[in-house]
């Protein structure tokens, strides 16, 4: 598919005028390599989808439920037909070991949900760090011909409000809900020399959440590829990163800056108490019982 096209403006929108002097000063709403972090009150939704509505886009949202993880796909799916990416096309990528068990979803037009079995493991590190693999895998077989950008999600979570084209960026990722407020020798980064994960404690921007990786689908290949390539290098001397590809995302982030990054409002946890700045939680995690939900 043919990369994104020049943006096509329409005459006469009508919108709130911008202010170089006025806007919010309780956050940080741009990293130091002048990517945006998107935050609620820093842009403006309406403007924004007139921008990106005219690229007739395709949007593939890829989602695992494996074993018993099947039973958040009802919310995850119904939710996100409420609140991701109203308006435009959406392709749901759903990779299960039981597709029996998908439930049946009503989607709106021009939404779209394909079901491909993979399968099933034992060890629910194993599933988290596959799904690089596999991402890269249906890359390669389909996402690059039908859609434009991708959105890489965990599927033990909801949707509670908008989160729509503001998101949209060459490389996405999302800051960790629980470390936003921490120095950087305090992020749970694998720390270990031996693993290709490694970051040593004077170095790292932000703690970013393996729970969303977004962006053109080419430059989510790519993260993807090196991300399965290392971690299977990890494999081969007997490692495996602190927080399996998680670990490796970050590492990755690192010295392959995102494009735009997205606030906690986009990765937020049920069992955490909201913090004055996040105005308004968009997804969160689920809470949820490890022991009882994972293989193991
Ligand atoms: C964190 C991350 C998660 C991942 C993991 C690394 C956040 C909020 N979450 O979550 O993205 O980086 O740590 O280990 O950043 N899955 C199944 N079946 C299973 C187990 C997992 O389908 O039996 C899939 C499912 O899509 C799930 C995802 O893998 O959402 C992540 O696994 P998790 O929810 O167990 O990881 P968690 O909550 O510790």
């Amino acid at each position: 598919r043919s990369r994104v096209r020049n943006m096509v403006f329409p005459e006469k929108l009508l919108y709130k005028q911008p202010s170089v002097l006025v806007g919010r000063t309780d956050v940080v709403a741009v990293t130091p390599w002048l990517a945006p972090i998107v935050w609620e009150g820093t842009f403006d939704p309406v403007l924004v989808d007139n921008i990106y509505k005219p690229m007739n886009l395709t949007i593939a949202t890829t989602v695992f439920a494996i074993g018993k993880y099947v039973r958040f796909l009802q919310d995850f799916l119904e939710t996100a037909e409420e609140h991701f990416m109203v308006g435009f096309h959406v392709r749901y990528y759903v990779f299960t070991d039981r597709p029996h068990d998908v439930p049946s979803v009503n989607l709106s037009q021009g939404r779209h949900l394909s079901v491909i079995q993979v399968p099933g493991s034992n060890r629910w590190q194993e599933i988290s760090a596959r799904r690089m693999e596999i991402i890269q895998t249906t890359i390669e077989r389909q996402i690059r011909r039908e859609a434009d950008y991708i959105f890489c999600l965990d599927v033990d979570s909801k949707f509670h409000a908008r989160w729509g084209s503001e998101s949209l960026g060459r490389l996405v990722a999302v800051i960790h809900p629980g470390y936003y407020e921490q120095t950087r020798d305090r992020f749970p980064y694998e720390r270990r020399p031996a693993s290709t994960a490694y970051i040593p404690m004077d170095e790292g921007d932000y703690y970013y959440g393996g729970a969303m990786i977004g962006g053109f689908v080419e430059d989510v290949y790519t993260l993807t590829k090196v991300c399965r390539t290392r971690f299977e290098e990890d494999a081969g001397n007997s490692i495996e990163a602190a927080w399996q590809e998680e670990s490796h995302l970050n590492r990755y982030l690192l010295y392959n800056k995102p494009s735009k990054v997205l606030s906690p409002e986009y990765l937020w946890q049920d069992f955490k108490a909201k913090t004055k700045e996040v105005k308004v939680i968009r997804f969160s995690g689920v809470i949820k019982n490890y022991a009882e939900v994972r293989p193991n």
